[in-house]
This record gives structure tokens, C-alpha cells and sequence, in this order.
């Protein structure tokens, strides 16, 4: 009744933005990431007939409130899943995940739960079933059961049964890495799930993003697979421009640029003005991610540290799907 699984976040080359369905966490397009080894969760759930409520501590910390929520409610779709009504759990999470680097904790987080509560109760479930029931506890989530490269199927049915994520590449496929660039910025900003709600909901330009998709698709999976690096980025780069496009139609207008974001992403293209490899991408939330190739490692730290306004620069590599203790 005891199980400990480790899952890693993912950063996305093609966006997941919007939703098909917001209960059931159906996603508008398919999307594609990159799993990374430097930001990782940690999850223990201990099932107990003695408790009767879940209990959840993050970082050793009790956790009260919405998250708390978030979790338990996750849990509650495992218990009907698994047909065992008021079992319920502590879960213990520890996070590597700087909450400062702008990634998802979400991701790496649910993935984690899942991951170690399917297996604390002994369920025998594929890896498409652990992704669909992940999914169901933060979308970007269902791409961190696999390591390496990953696609986000949207699916077609309402019940949500086709979607979930499959492997494109092994982690060891192709060394990529991913420099995490954090901005001295502590500005407030509109959720995802927020921000894709109104943008879906008021944006004239989403059906643009949303018609473009599968070319993207097509073309940064023939990248990869011919570890072509300038193309993958172009592509990447290009796909996360369109996306926060999106959210500059919605209404009311909104971006989660800051004047540093734009310093680094010009900061960038200077770089391959220079004959360096380098291309960005940016979630929703003005930190901004890097992807460069291992022989530019130094070149591009030292530069990305050496704009006014950037606070650390932490590197990753193509990082690994769930592995349980
Ligand atoms: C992504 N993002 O593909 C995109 C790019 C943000 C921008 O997935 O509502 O935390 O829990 O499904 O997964 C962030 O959204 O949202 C996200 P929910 P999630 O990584």
C-alpha cells in the first residue's frame, strides 16, 4: 500500500494551448516536449484504512488549501478508478523544481502522484493509461511519464480515452540541452489555465494557432529524428512565438512578456547571428528557456548571465520518464 516514484518536468518545443474540454483536462492540439533531468518531484503515497481523509506535506511542509485540493481530488479519480471508495492516502513530495526557474512544478508533480499511487495499490495499468490518468491532474503532466522526446495526442473522443502522450525519442537519442534563464521579475501573472481559457474563449488569432499545429508537428518530428538541431529550434522558436501571439488578440489583451524576456530572446538571435546555434522558447510566465547543443554550453551561460535583469541561469539535459524506488 506503499509506493515512491520520481518524474521529471518537460518543456514544450510545440505548445499546449487550450482546451477541449475543461473538466477532463482535452486539449485543443497535440503537443510535443523535451523531458529535462534537472527539475525532477520525488512522491511517496502511503494508502492507510486508518485515515480518513488524505494528507498531503510538500517539502515537509503540510499542505492546506487549494493544492491541497488539486491533490486530493486527483487521488479521489484514482480511488474511482481503482474501485476503492474512502481508502485514502499521505502523500510526501519533495520538489527539485526552483519554483523561481518559471517551470510547472505541475507537471513533474502529478506525474509523480500518479505514478506512485497506481503503484502503492498495486494496479497494473500501461503507460498510456498512467499518461491519460495524469493528464487528468495537470495536462502539461501526461508528457513526464516518458523520458526524452514526447507527444501530447489531443485525441478525438469526448470521454478523453485517446488522449494522452506517446514516446517520440529516448532520452538518450540526442543530447539537447536546455538552459533555464530566471529574470529578476516578480511581476503577477494571468494563470495557464487562465490564460488558455481566455484566449480560446476571446482571441481571434487562436484558430490561426490552432490550424498551424500539425505542420509544426510534422516538421520538428522529422527534425528530431534526423537530429537536425537549427531546424528543431526554428521550428520551436517560431511555434512559441505564435502561441503567446494568441494571448495579445484575447480580451481583455494580455502578454507574460517582461522587458527582460525581450532582451533575452533578441540576446538569443544575436547569438546565431554570431554562428551560435541557440533558440528560445517561453512558457506562460516570463522566464525564458534556451535550447542549445553541448559544445556551446560555456558561450551560451556566460552570455544569458551577462544580461542586466537575469538573476541564474540553471542548465539541463534530456532527462529520463518515471523510474520508482
Ligand atoms: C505546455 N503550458 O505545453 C504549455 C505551454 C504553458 C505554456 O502546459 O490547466 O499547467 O493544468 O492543464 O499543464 C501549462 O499548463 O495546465 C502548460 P492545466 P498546465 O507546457
Amino acid at each position: 500500500m506503499k509506493a515512491t516514484a520520481k518524474a521529471h518536468t518537460n518543456i514544450a518545443l510545440i505548445k499546449y494551448w487550450g482546451k477541449r474540454d475543461e473538466s477532463l483536462i482535452l486539449p485543443m492540439n497535440n503537443s510535443l516536449s523535451l523531458t529535462l533531468d534537472a527539475f525532477y518531484t520525488e512522491t511517496t503515497v502511503t494508502f492507510n484504512h486508518d485515515l480518513d481523509e488524505d494528507i498531503f506535506y510538500l517539502d515537509n511542509e503540510l499542505i492546506v488549501g487549494d493544492q491541497y485540493t488539486k491533490v486530493s481530488n486527483f487521488l479521489e479519480l484514482i480511488r474511482n478508478f481503482a474501485d476503492i471508495p474512502n481508502l485514502f492516502a499521505e502523500i510526501r513530495s519533495t520538489n527539485a523544481v526552483p519554483t523561481a526557474a518559471g517551470f510547472a512544478s505541475s507537471a513533474s508533480g502529478f506525474a509523480a502522484l500518479a505514478a506512485a499511487a497506481t503503484r502503492a495499490l498495486d494496479l497494473q495499468i500501461d503507460e498510456p493509461t498512467l499518461s491519460r490518468l495524469t493528464r487528468q491532474g495537470s495536462g502539461s503532466a501526461c508528457r513526464s511519464i516518458y523520458g526524452g522526446f514526447v507527444e501530447w495526442e489531443k485525441g478525438a473522443e469526448d470521454d478523453g480515452s485517446d488522449s494522452y502522450a506517446v514516446h517520440i525519442a529516448p532520452q538518450d537519442h540526442w543530447d539537447v540541452r536546455v538552459a533555464a534563464v530566471v529574470l529578476s521579475s516578480d511581476m503577477k501573472k494571468v494563470s495557464s489555465r487562465e490564460g488558455m481559457k481566455r484566449t480560446v474563449e476571446t482571441s481571434p488569432f487562436y484558430s490561426g494557432w490552432v490550424d498551424n499545429i500539425p505542420t509544426d508537428l510534422t516538421q520538428i518530428k522529422a527534425a528530431i529524428h534526423a537530429r537536425d538541431f537549427e531546424k528543431m529550434g526554428e521550428i520551436a522558436e517560431a511555434n512559441c512565438q505564435k502561441m503567446h501571439a494568441t494571448t495579445l488578440g484575447a480580451n481583455p489583451p494580455f502578454t507574460y512578456w517582461h522587458d527582460t524576456t525581450l532582451t533575452v530572446m533578441q540576446t538569443v538571435q544575436s547569438l546565431r547571428a554570431k554562428g551560435i546555434a541557440a533558440y528560445f522558447t517561453i512558457d506562460a510566465g516570463p522566464n525564458v528557456k534556451v535550447l542549445y547543443q553541448p559544445e556551446n554550453e560555456e558561450v551560451v551561460q556566460q552570455t544569458l548571465l551577462n544580461i542586466p535583469g537575469v538573476t541564474n541561469v540553471i542548465l539541463s539535459r534530456s532527462g529520463q520518464g518515471i523510474t520508482y524506488k
